[in-house]
């Protein structure tokens, strides 16, 4: 039997309820939205839609949580318990990696190598951070010593993307919990599922009612501004696009809220001639469409040094060509459909905008040839365009890329930074002073050299200008989800 046809018997899509003291419940007046396949066009399910009521609850819940017994647990236990939430994700990897994709678009065996295994680490990662955690200490002289402790912050609201749905809601979830807070969480109204298996993993792995809760819902005038402006949720962390984060921001303003972003990107991915091509184009080929071009990070702003702008022109076209696209379930598929209808309707004006603008599509541009259903864009490489074409410069997240020349390194360095975005740089060379130099003068919070996404979770990962606040990752977590306080002993 297909590996389809396998996972496709086992593996149903689900209706997604709140999660609130830890329990599965409907919205309080009922209302649900539909939850469409963007691979297929069709309502898999309904999604309860939450609003500030289930919200107000689901907050209450959270702040009797913080009193115990959740406040009171060892290092050891909370540790075990983050550590049982990782090995029931991978025990149920198949089922969640079949949903993700289901909701997504993304290929299965994306979900089931990336989004999910990640997801278990994410909880694994910090089940062992949290052991081996130290706090400051100074001795001033024979006059006092002083030490700092860390105290939860209190209930956090985190408010999620659509992209990497379980991924990303487990990288704020692991270290929120892992000190001592207690969580509001709200999915991407269009990935509602793993995030709902979630809370059940949570609580089976001996999370206290109350600790986490989940309500479903949009974003303005619904749950997600609701967690924005509740005066009882002490901090927000939010992945999404930058203008989202300036809503929020507003939103959050009247009760001071402390606040973590991990925006938008519109990344470079810059080619000198001395780099090894073969290795470039392997990559690269992640980097454009690696879940159909819909990761914050991928490098959809590419630059290649004039004297290897052909031949790598040449080999990607070709390589991007071989790209299967279409069904998530097929073994093979490299590429799915993007996540919606308006979606699709946006990343289609852009191609269309390239082409007013005068840019050539080398490859992609339209649908795959005898795919009539589902939200499918074929991977497409664009260049002739200047720097300021809104091509270049505006977040496209789609399977589109641009592709400039270049001749010197100044002149690629300014075009790299000449954006309000800062999230990711990636730089090809083999000379080593070159990638320090350039390295050091990108503007990005995370800087790949002959590489890219490649994570080691104890790094600090986030974004420069308008792609964020804050870092995430290792201490980085723990200083956002957590309050430091001083005590000064006089000796
Ligand atoms: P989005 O901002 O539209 O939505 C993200 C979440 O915010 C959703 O849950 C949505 O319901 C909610 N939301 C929307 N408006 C809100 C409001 N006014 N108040 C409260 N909540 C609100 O983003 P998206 O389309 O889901 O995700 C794509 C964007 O996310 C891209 O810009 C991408 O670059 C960015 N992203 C960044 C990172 C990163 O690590 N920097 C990671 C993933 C995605
Ligand atoms: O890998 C991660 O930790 C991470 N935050 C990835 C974000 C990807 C954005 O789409």
């Amino acid at each position: 039997m297909k590996v389809k046809e396998k996972i496709l018997q086992k593996v149903q899509p689900i209706n997604c309820r709140h999660f609130i003291d830890g329990k599965y419940v409907d919205s309080i007046n009922l209302k649900t939205f539909d939850n469409i396949n963007p691979a297929t066009e069709e309502v898999m399910g309904q999604v309860a839609e939450g609003g500030k009521e289930e919200v107000d609850l689901a907050v209450a819940a959270a702040k009797n949580a913080l009193k115990g017994p959740w406040k009171d647990l060892s290092i050891r236990e909370r540790s075990g318990i983050l550590r049982r939430i990782g090995d029931l994700i991978l025990e149920r990897v198949e089922e969640l990696a079949a949903l993700e994709a289901m909701d997504t678009g993304k290929p299965y065996q994306m979900a089931l190598e990336i989004d999910i295994t990640r997801a278990a680490y994410n909880f694994h990662f910090f089940a062992d951070y949290l052991t081996s955690m130290g706090t400051e200490a100074y001795q001033q002289d024979q006059t006092a010593i002083h030490y700092s402790i860390r105290r939860p912050l209190g209930v956090v609201g985190m408010i999620n993307p659509w992209n990497l749905p379980l991924l990303l809601l487990t990288w704020k979830l692991a270290p929120c919990l892992a000190a001592g807070n207690t969580a509001v969480m709200k999915p991407a109204e269009w990935t509602p599922m793993t995030a709902t298996v979630l809370a059940e993993i949570c609580k089976e792995a001996g999370v206290p009612d109350g600790v986490i809760n989940l309500v479903h819902g949009f974003g303005p005038d619904s749950a997600g501004s609701a967690i924005t402006e509740h005066p009882d949720v002490d901090a927000v962390t939010f992945t999404g696009e930058t203008k989202t984060g300036s809503a929020i921001m507003k939103a959050a303003a009247p009760t001071l809220k402390k606040l973590s972003y991990e925006l938008g990107g519109k990344n470079p991915n810059i080619i000198f001639a001395d780099s090894d091509l073969d290795e470039v184009i392997e990559t690269t080929l992640k980097s454009s469409f690696m879940n159909q071009g819909e990761v914050c990070l991928c490098g959809s702003r590419i630059y290649v040094e004039c004297a290897v702008y052909e031949v790598f022109l040449d080999k990607f076209v070709a390589e991007t060509k071989k790209l299967k696209v279409g069904d998530p379930f097929e073994e093979d598929t490299k590429v799915g459909a993007v996540i919606s209808k308006e979606h699709y309707t946006r990343v289609n004006s852009y191609i269309e905008l390239a082409r007013e603008e005068g840019g050539d599509i080398l490859t992609g541009g339209t649908r795959p040839e005898g795919i009539d259903k589902g939200f499918y864009i074929l991977p497409t490489i664009i260049t002739g365009l200047g720097p300021h074409a809104r091509c270049v410069r505006e977040e496209i997240f789609g399977p589109v890329v641009t592709v400039l020349p270049f001749d010197t390194e100044e002149e690629v360095i300014e075009q790299a930074n000449d954006t309000h975005y800062g999230l990711g740089t990636t730089i090809w060379t083999n000379d080593l002073r070159r990638a320090h130099r350039v390295a050091h003068q990108i503007e990005a919070g995370i800087i790949w050299v002959n590489t890219w996404y490649l994570r080691d979770l104890r790094t600090p990962f986030g974004g420069m200008k308008q792609s964020g606040i804050g870092r995430e990752g290792g201490i980085h977590s723990f200083d956002f989800y957590s309050e430091l306080s001083n005590i000064t002993i006089k000796l």
